[in-house]
């Protein structure tokens, strides 16, 4: 063992570790959850967390929007079941002072409408990955269907002034579909994936009807100012918009407010959780697993805008350029399964499973195995202490609007002996997260090389680069960026 290795171990282990739902049944028969003057929010998403199953999905939509959902809100989407048909009424639960309403959506719309344009079409689009965009019209006449369905649902239970706030790719012409149907209420529009610039967008077909319905609402947020840059480039192109230098500019008599409002954790809630997850079983069944090993952590959704197999590729290569660190550290990738019905998807999984396989295979000895990789999903709690444990967050998506792996990281860590992120220049995060080692997730040795870098690095500037960002990560929260954003629905003028 290297004594550089054991430098790394002993100041790890220099800190000692801190060992009612109410059915309310058809849309229309909520009561009212909230009275007197002021506006209700009506947060619309494609998936709605059931209020019981808070935190318990890998997902960052979820995990960002919970701070929205303030008691005498609405949260409107589909309720995660398939069925016959597409329904158009919605059913409501009132949890903690939210009315959750769901739809129901027909298995044939589903895989037309979810699978198809949205998973197999705009996904791999908006994550700049043309090659794999599987592009066929029923599918984006289901899209459009599935909208207009979400539309038409959530009309009975619109009130006059309600704010209505859509969210993300799979719901781009919703608010079209409202404006059709006559609804003049205030809409803004969130995409949490990134945009892209014309020249990538133009192999979209109905490019211009995206852009188009996005410009029915009041205001359209992004996480970045490049993604924002990017779809007033294409409102330019499609739509001979003229924005203003504030990013405002008015089609079809109505004036859009382009925002760029990027999302965040609630840090000091995730500061605590990761502090009392040292003592969850799964951190101690770890802890004990690695013994004095120096622990790197990936945690992501199987998804290949991830960059997992250059991840895994750029772990391979840290263990042959510098061998210093063989028997001495662990890289442990927890994968969640999702959208397992997507091709693409499936392909993603073999050839992670193939590439795990290659490296454990050339590596391994008979009481070491440097690679362990799982696709179930893990905890909250159970990740949080996860986090804490490593002395690595590998956050390496070859493109990414945000990535909220990164900023759970930071608030994970022990301040007095933290761990170092490494992080995508390609993801949403690396705008805000400058302290981080920043890498280009295409080449494996740049990304070998940061890790290195972070193994050896000193206490005293891990400590810095820590505090730069845990600041930074404890300033951008999910609460202010949901007050952000709907302060510009309430102002769109506001700049
Ligand atoms: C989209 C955009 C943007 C992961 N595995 C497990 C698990 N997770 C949690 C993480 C984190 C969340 O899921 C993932 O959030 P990300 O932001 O990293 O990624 P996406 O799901 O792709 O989210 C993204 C985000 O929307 C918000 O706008 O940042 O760019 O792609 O919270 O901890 N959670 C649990 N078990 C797991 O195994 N419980």
């Amino acid at each position: 063992m290297s004594p550089f290795a054991n430098n790394i171990m002993f100041d790890r282990a220099a800190t000692p570790k801190a060992p009612g739902l109410v059915a309310q049944g058809r849309a229309g028969t909520a009561k009212p959850a909230a009275t007197g003057t002021t506006t209700r929010t009506v947060i619309v998403s494609n998936r709605v967390p059931s209020p019981s199953e808070k935190g318990a999905t890998a997902g960052g939509l979820a995990v960002g929007l919970a701070d929205a959902a303030t008691p005498g809100s609405l949260w409107f989407g589909w309720s995660g079941r398939r069925a016959e048909e597409t329904a158009t009424t919605a059913e409501t639960i009132l949890a903690d002072g939210v009315t959750y309403a769901t739809i129901d959506i027909a298995e044939r719309d589903y895989q037309k409408f979810y699978n198809g344009f949205s998973n197999a079409a705009l996904w791999p689009l908006f994550h700049y990955r043309t090659g794999l965009l599987r592009f066929n019209r029923p599918d984006y006449e289901a899209y459009r269907a599935v909208n207009r369905a979400f539309a038409q649902a959530l009309i009975p239970l619109l009130r006059p002034d309600d704010l209505i706030w859509i969210h993300d790719y799979q719901l781009m012409t919703m608010a079209a579909e409202l404006r059709d149907l006559g609804v003049t209420n205030r809409i803004g529009f969130f995409l949490h994936i990134p945009f892209v610039p014309p020249a990538l967008l133009a192999v979209m077909p109905p490019a211009k009807d995206l852009v188009a319905s996005l410009s029915s609402c009041d205001v359209v947020g992004f996480q970045t100012e490049g993604d924002r840059t990017a779809f007033l480039d294409n409102a330019k192109l499609l739509l001979n918009a003229n924005p203003d230098s504030s990013g405002r500019y008015t089609y079809n008599n109505r004036t859009v407010q382009s925002v760029v409002t990027p999302i965040g954790i609630d840090a000091r809630k995730f500061e605590q959780l990761a502090l009392r997850a040292e003592q969850t079983a799964e951190a101690q069944r770890l802890e004990e697993s690695l013994g004095d090993r120096a622990l790197v952590l990936g945690v992501d959704r199987l998804d290949y805008s991830k960059g997992l197999p250059q991840r895994f590729d750029a772990f391979g290569r840290l263990l042959y350029a510098y061998p210093q660190h063989r028997r001495c550290v662990n890289f442990l990738q927890i994968a969640a399964r999702s959208r397992q019905e997507v091709g693409s998807y499936q392909t993603l999984r073999r050839e992670l499973d193939r590439r795990a396989g290659d490296i454990n295979g050339e590596f391994s000895d008979f009481d070491w195995v440097p690679l362990r990789y799982m696709t179930h999903a893990v905890k909250r709690n159970a990740i949080a202490g996860f986090y804490r444990r490593a002395n690595i967050g590998l956050v390496t998506p070859l493109r990414d609007g945000m990535n909220l792996v990164a900023k759970e990281y930071v608030a994970a860590q022990d301040q007095v002996n933290p761990g170092v992120l490494v992080l995508s220049r390609f993801a949403g995060a690396a705008d805000e997260l400058t302290e981080a080692l920043i890498v280009n997730p295409f080449d494996p040795d740049e990304v070998a090389t940061a890790m290195h870098r972070a193994l050896v690095m000193p206490l005293d500037e891990r400590i810095a680069r820590h505090a730069a960002l845990l600041a930074k990560v404890r300033a951008t929260t999910a609460q202010r960026f949901c007050e952000t954003f709907l302060a510009y629905l309430r102002d769109p003028a506001r700049t």
